[in-house]
């Protein structure tokens, strides 16, 4: 991963795991110290909670990523962010807690593809023959036929300019993948989705039943009011009954306020426009909608999208509407015709990928960036609310190629 050696990435590690550990012990310390002085205040009754309205500004205290062992996972984290060109003061947990996620949800992937992968090429030179063996391991880890003819024939003209050793190899099958993955991306003009200051920006979750779109919803507005943005929730699937509680339960979790209409078949462009009157109201930077994922005909659920956006373009035609397909990993080439018929139909402008932990199938995520042309603009590795963060695709292609 980098030119340092192993000795030289330990002993960075080592120094970084050190440092955050002082940093964590002193946060605890000033924690408590807060705590102790809130409890006084509201003791002398100098604060009255209940008149603490707050819809985005500072977030409940959400316990922060605890740091973990200092072993194989965080020496892996904390290269990562280093080849990135981090600093060891640079370092945050959140960053080593997310990586090391990452690298153990694509384990799965990792395990039918790159352990295969290392034991057949070794370290000896690439051979056409280990170049059949890579494509039958693309396929199987789901990256699509496209992707995987792209990189194999980068591969094989590499093959025939010059002998590539297995060490060289994965070196630049990694970087082909990234290309693929980055594609689209750069075509957006936006490396990374982000909320503009100043004008109302609306995002959309859409996508097919159970993928995950109330809850990556939920993981959004954590990060976001985390990142103080004024954020809001639309509860826009009223189709399914318990939608809206499970909504109110994120938002309660992250602090930001949800509207909704708990009337039996309430129109869901009847929730975004009371939402859109809200956020104008309230100076909301960022308004997250959570659509339906099931209604009687696929057809509704185009329709009812497009009814969404038809309210956002009349009210708020300034606003930055960002249309989000959610996808889950582990639904594999379904999940890819999915996202076909959707991008269709839907004038979609990124995609989400959900459910990377515990699945064989992530390299699906190759697929999505050269098969629906869509750029990928967070990823979602468990349940928790801390489990979603803005895509990378150097970390991505590391997490899935790391070798132990
Ligand atoms: N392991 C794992 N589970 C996830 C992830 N994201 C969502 N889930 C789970 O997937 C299930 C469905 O998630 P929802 O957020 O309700 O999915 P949805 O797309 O809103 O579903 P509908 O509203 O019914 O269309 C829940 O049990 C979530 O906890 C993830 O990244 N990892
Ligand atoms: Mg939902």
């Amino acid at each position: 991963m980098t030119n340092t050696n192993s000795d030289n990435s330990r002993e960075w590690a080592a120094q970084a795991y050190a440092l955050l550990k002082k940093r964590q012990e002193e946060q605890k310390q000033e924690l408590q110290k807060q705590e102790e002085q809130k409890q006084e205040l509201q003791k002398q009754e100098m604060i009255d909670i209940s008149n603490s309205e707050n819809i985005s500004g500072q977030s409940k205290t959400i316990a922060e990523a605890e740091l973990g062992e200092f072993d194989d996972n965080f020496t892996w984290s904390a290269m990562v962010l280093a080849s990135q060109g981090k600093k060891i003061n640079q370092i945050s947990i959140d960053e080593i807690d997310w990586l090391t996620k990452l690298r153990r949800g694509l384990e799965e992937t990792r395990k039918g593809f790159v352990t295969e992968l290392l034991d057949k090429l070794g370290d000896d030179p690439l051979t056409p023959e280990s170049l059949d063996d890579l494509e039958t391991l693309l396929i199987r880890a789901d990256v699509g036929i496209d992707s995987t003819d792209k990189v194999i024939s980068s591969l094989r003209k590499k093959l025939n300019e010059e002998v590539v050793g297995g060490e060289a190899g994965i070196k630049f099958l990694k970087n082909e993948l990234k290309l693929i993955i980055d594609k689209p991306i750069k075509k957006s003009g936006t490396d990374l989705l982000v909320p503009k200051k100043g004008r109302l920006n609306v995002w959309l979750l859409v996508g097919v039943n159970g993928v995950g779109k109330t809850t990556t919803l939920g993981k959004l507005a954590y990060l976001s009011s985390r990142s103080n943005y004024k954020t809001l929730i639309a509860a826009a699937d009223t189709f399914r009954a318990a939608a809206v509680e499970q909504l109110k339960v994120w938002g309660e979790r992250s602090n930001v306020d949800v509207i909704s209409n708990q009337s039996k078949n309430a129109d869901p462009a009847a929730v975004v426009f009371d939402a859109i009157n809200s956020a104008k109201k309230r100076n909301v930077d960022l308004l997250l909608v959570d659509t339906a994922g099931r209604l009687q005909t696929k057809n509704n659920l185009m329709d009812e999208l497009a009814k969404i956006k038809k309210i956002i373009d009349k009210k708020v035609p300034d606003a930055i509407v960002e249309s989000l397909l959610v996808l889950d990993a582990s639904q594999g080439q379904n999940g890819l015709k999915q996202a076909k018929s959707f991008a269709k139909s839907a004038d979609l402008s990124g995609a989400i990928i959900t459910k990377l932990d515990g699945t064989s199938r992530g390299g699906v995520s190759l697929a999505v960036s050269e098969e629906v042309n869509l750029p990928i603009r967070f990823i979602g590795a468990g349940e928790g609310i801390r489990d979603l963060r803005p895509f990378n695709s150097f970390e991505f292609v590391e997490a899935m190629l790391a070798d132990k």
